[in-house]
């Protein structure tokens, strides 16, 4: 354990003056709650979020949300955007949650990893679109349990790579797994794992929005779970690791850097919950606009900075 006992207790993310920025009361239709949103700016530079969306049957399904400045002024799609669709993906037969967006330039397309919930529990399925309108699916790619899944921007060594996170008797632990065609996956690598014993992130971790790729290495969020008597906390953590060697850990922080504060926050339908799925750069490339689900009931977002991050990890970081 460092000296400073994790220290370095900095506010490196601030959360915006409005939020949630959005709620299941923005709704065209009815909806019980909205959370676990994936983001992605679009080529003309409207910020588009991929929102889950859990109806009063207690199943999810996505529904795209755009606005101009990626705080108001959204537009909502008048119907499910993604429904699950369980008759010719049985995966989906209890609903579709926590979408991770990635747009791949060799294909140009926007690739969503989710999870795909069923009688066989959580696994992770892929769909590629060009418009958030029409979707190509690419099924169930790694089956359960299995969740918080995201591709990589480009290949990595010639192929495709997806960071996810299997449940395994040893723990909740973060994997790499690599594909020639987005269907086949396997070189699977253990990237980071969760800690042991009274961690903030003892036991389950998992990625949080999608990896971000800095001059340094590639920049990871991830959220750790602590487990109490009253239920379970879920936190956000950041990490490091080798632009050219994704399995090389560069630097791991030892405390959270973003938890559950805000009234908004700490109660909802699942208390005491931060969980990110997306994010977008800033027109400054240093920028990070963190959109998150808000205590499984909301989506609220909250500003950072990649170089403030990457000096935090260097002075609070261990490899
Ligand atoms: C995780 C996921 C998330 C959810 C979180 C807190 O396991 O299922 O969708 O936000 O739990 O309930």
């Amino acid at each position: 354990m460092s000296a400073n006992n994790g220290g370095g207790y900095e506010t490196l993310f601030h959360r915006h003056p409005t939020n949630p920025i959005l709620t299941a009361a923005d709704w065209p239709y009815p909806a019980h709650t909205v959370f676990n949103a994936g983001a992605t700016r679009l080529h003309d530079g409207t910020t588009l979020l991929l929102c889950r969306v859990e109806d009063r049957r207690g199943l999810s399904h996505l529904c795209a949300a755009r606005s101009a400045d990626g705080v108001g002024g959204w537009v909502i799609d008048r119907e499910p955007t993604l429904r699950p669709d369980p008759e010719h993906y049985p995966e989906e037969l209890w609903g579709i949650e926590d979408p991770r967006i990635t747009f791949v330039e060799e294909l140009s397309k926007y690739a969503i990893a989710y999870t795909a919930f069923s009688r066989g529990g959580p696994g992770v399925a892929l769909a590629l679109t060009e418009d958030f309108r029409r979707f190509e699916r690419c099924g169930l790619i790694m089956q359960p349990d299995d969740k918080d899944a995201a591709l990589l921007p480009r290949r990595i060594e010639g192929s495709f790579a997806l960071l996810h996170r299997p449940m395994t008797d040893s723990g909740a632990h973060i994997w790499i797994s690599f594909s020639p065609d987005l269907r086949n996956w396997g070189g699977h690598k253990l990237l980071l794992q969760a800690r042991k014993g009274g961690w903030w992130d003892a036991n389950k971790v998992g990625l949080s929005p999608p990896l971000i790729e800095t001059p340094r290495g590639w920049l990871m969020l991830y959220h750790g779970v602590r487990q109490t008597a009253a239920g379970c906390l879920y936190r956000v953590g950041v990490a490091l690791f080798a632009l050219d060697k994704l399995d090389r850990c560069l630097l791991r922080g030892d405390s959270w850097i973003f938890g559950p504060e805000a009234a908004y926050e700490r109660k909802g339908d699942v208390a005491n919950v931060t969980f990110p799925c997306g994010y977008t750069l800033g027109a400054d490339g240093d920028t990070i606009n963190l959109y998150y689900g808000a205590a499984d009931t909301s989506i609220a977002l909250a500003s950072g900075s990649v170089r403030e991050l990457l000096r935090w990890l260097d002075e609070n970081g261990s490899a």
